[in-house]
């Protein structure tokens, strides 16, 4: 989990004092430089001098003593107290405080604060990490980036911020920093294992020392001044590897296994004394940036679910890997909704949730660190476009008041992913989320504009709503769309097909990249039977079917001529002879045909080549669409899927942004 871009440190201690320690005649301002809640415009302000004196201050500019108006308390000690009026609470403007005091009237104490904005986002809420450089640049305008409502960590510029407060006002903007990581640090700031090696975690990222108070103290400040440096215009910080243990830890990046050494005895840890003086730094880290940023909007990666201690001190977490999870059957839904929902029961306020839906676990983790470079093209469009796992990730979010991305995953985040549904403006909720069968994990939430459902079981389930609903107008997604897995009693390939795994794994540093889909594929060395999938389509339509084989390292001694027919009702109705001995890892497209669910339609393999077959898993697409703007009296979910839809109503246009908007 982390920034794809790593910022050169620059670590500059600036004037202002961070501490109780003495950096200048006029020192230990309380409140330092900071962020302020929503609508301040007056502030208690407390400083201390090296010797007795009278105290002053001005807003705007720094005045001679003399014209400042003057503390309210402690006048002739070194302890000073007042109350600043005056102060702006626009978000979009630092107020900037000046402080001179008689004892040392050419030094000018310099002080900024910032009133954050109350923001209120239209639903459905949409945010984007470390994606700064993808949703803005020449050819994208910061409109576009604006209709982004939550950016964690952000790479805009101070005016750039401004701008976006301006196009979008309902905008949370956070830098970010990794709680555990950082660059260009004294050797001793760094974890080491036994042989006194670092220890690398990412691509030329190495682990800190966090079992060291000034590591963390460090960390804390160097989060504290990345803000400041952004003239205050972010509104917090996203934390990333808030991680609140280490001993698990026992491999590199490369799977070099390694044995900690934290306490620097040559000896290998132990597990306890380490996971707790770890725990130690991290909070200590996170509640010393704290004393500083007290009203700053936090969000990280955190532990799940988090402890109080955690949800004290963070406003949310950005969930990662959960959706996938949950619809690859790896974790509950139950599970998954308690995290969330629980964030909101008992976060710090204001709560910031984020959910970062994803696609396929074995396209967003099997293509190394860079999956740009190594992800077929084809393939990372289907990660793209795959809608079933965008509307869980969607319909999920949506059951309480987080922002949604859909994005390629951990290795890559970010992307400046768009879907049709989010087009559409669902307005404010009008309450909870609410179960739809007292028996099963179906559920609706009301909006004023339409609502949302979510299945969130393995069977399909019909809801009924009456007259008041119909789809959204789009023309994005299927209506059905699935895939047929060579598991399951919807396919079969008796002997000699066997079944076998072509998989070189996930999160692996260096290629080749091969995967199976789903656990296994099935193949045939020699002249034997067909093997068949059961298409179990729901409705009479034309489907548009593609089958996948793993590019394999023995995939160029595959059959150059696997045919696959649609056969349906006992006629072919489509056929195409497909070369297995390139291309793997992606979908190739058999054919399309009118199927009629009655009829039963199969696809079937035969090699008419030489060398071994391959039949793995099919793609199955109807030509209609998911959200076709018809009437929707009823609906039938798929297994773990969800949808928008729109409340009938007299006027309907306003609720849709224009498409032009969406893609200058
Ligand atoms: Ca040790
Ligand atoms: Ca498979």
């Amino acid at each position: 989990m982390r920034c794809p871009v790593t910022l050169p440190l620059v670590l500059v201690l600036s004037g202002w004092s961070l501490s109780a320690e003495s950096s200048g005649p006029v020192f230990d301002p309380n409140p330092p430089s900071t962020l302020l809640p929503p609508g301040t415009d007056s502030l208690n302000l407390s400083v201390r001098t090296l010797e007795p004196a009278a105290c002053g201050y001005s807003l705007g500019q720094a005045l001679p003593l003399e014209r400042m108006k003057p503390f309210e308390r402690g006048q002739g000690t070194d302890r000073h107290e007042t109350t600043i009026r005056g102060l702006d609470p626009d978000p979009a403007r630092v107020n900037e405080l000046y402080v001179r005091c008689s004892s040392a009237p050419d030094f000018v104490l310099h002080l900024r604060y910032r009133a954050l904005p109350k923001v209120r986002p239209r639903f459905p809420r949409t945010g984007n990490l470390w994606g700064t450089r993808q949703i803005y640049g020449p050819d994208k305008p910061l409109e576009h980036a604006a209709r982004i409502d939550l950016h964690l960590g952000a790479s805009f510029k101070p005016d750039e911020i401004r701008r976006l407060r301006k196009l979008n006002p309902d905008v949370l903007i956070l830098t970010s920093i990794n709680t555990v990581e950082n660059s260009n640090l004294p050797e001793d700031y760094y974890l080491h294992d036994t042989e006194g090696k670092r220890i690398e975690v990412w691509p030329n990222i190495y682990r800190l020392n966090l079992t060291k108070k000034y590591v963390a103290e460090f960390q804390a400040r160097y989060a504290y001044e990345k803000m400041l440096k952004l003239d205050l215009m972010v509104d917090g910080c996203f934390f990333d590897n808030f991680f609140t243990s280490q001993s698990w830890l026992r491999k590199d990046i490369h799977g070099r296994p390694v044995e900690l050494d934290a306490d620097g005895d040559g000896k290998p840890d132990d597990p306890k004394w380490l996971d707790t003086a770890w725990r130690e730094g991290v909070f200590h880290e996170l509640r010393t940036w704290r004393r500083w940023m007290p009203h700053a909007i936090a969000v990280g990666h955190l532990p799940r679910p988090a402890d109080a201690e955690t949800k004290a001190i963070f406003n949310g977490d950005s969930i990662g890997f959960w959706t996938a999870r949950v619809l690859e059957g790896e974790r509950s839904f139950e599970e998954f909704w308690r995290i969330y929902h629980g964030w909101f029961e008992t976060g710090r306020q204001p709560v910031v949730m984020m959910i970062e839906s994803a696609p396929h676990n074995q396209i967003a983790y099997g293509y190394d660190y860079s999956p740009l470079k190594n992800v077929p093209p084809p393939t990372l469009e289907f990660a793209r476009t795959y809608y079933p796992y965008v509307r869980f990730g969607l319909a999920f979010t949506l059951m309480n008041d987080g922002y949604f991305c859909h994005e390629f995953g951990d290795t890559w985040h970010g992307n400046d992913w768009w879907y049709e549904e989010l087009n559409f403006d669902l307005g404010e909720p009008l309450g909870p989320a609410r179960r739809v069968r007292d028996d099963a994990e179906v559920w609706r939430r009301d909006f004023s504009n339409g609502v949302v459902l979510l299945n969130g079981t393995r069977q399909p389930q019909r809801i009924q709503l009456g007259p008041s609903y119909r789809r959204l107008k789009g023309r994005e997604a299927a209506r059905h769309e699935y895939i047929v897995d060579d598991v399951g009693p919807a396919f079969s390939a008796p002997p000699p097909w066997r079944e076998v795994v072509y998989d070189s794994g996930r999160w692996k540093s260096k290629g080749p990249f091969y995967h199976s889909w789903g656990k296994t594929s099935h193949q045939l060395d020699g002249s034997g039977p067909p093997a068949e999938w059961k298409l179990g389509i729901p409705e009479d339509d034309t489907y548009t079917i593609a089958a996948w084989w793993p590019a394999a390292p023995e995939m160029p001694t595959w059959s150059k001529r696997a045919l696959f027919e649609v056969v349906s009702g006992g006629r072919l109705v489509a056929s195409k002879v497909l070369d297995q001995s390139v291309a793997g890892d992606q979908w190739h497209e058999i054919g399309s045909a009118a199927l009629r669910a009655a009829e039963n339609p199969v696809v079937r393999l035969r090699n008419l080549g030489e060398g071994p077959i391959i039949a793995d898993a099919l793609w199955v697409r109807s030509s209609a669409r998911y959200n076709d703007g018809s009437l929707a009296q009823q609906v039938t979910l798929a297994p773990m899927d969800g949808i928008v839809l729109e409340r009938v109503q007299n006027s309907s246009s306003a609720r849709y942004r224009p498409s032009s908007e969406n893609f200058p």
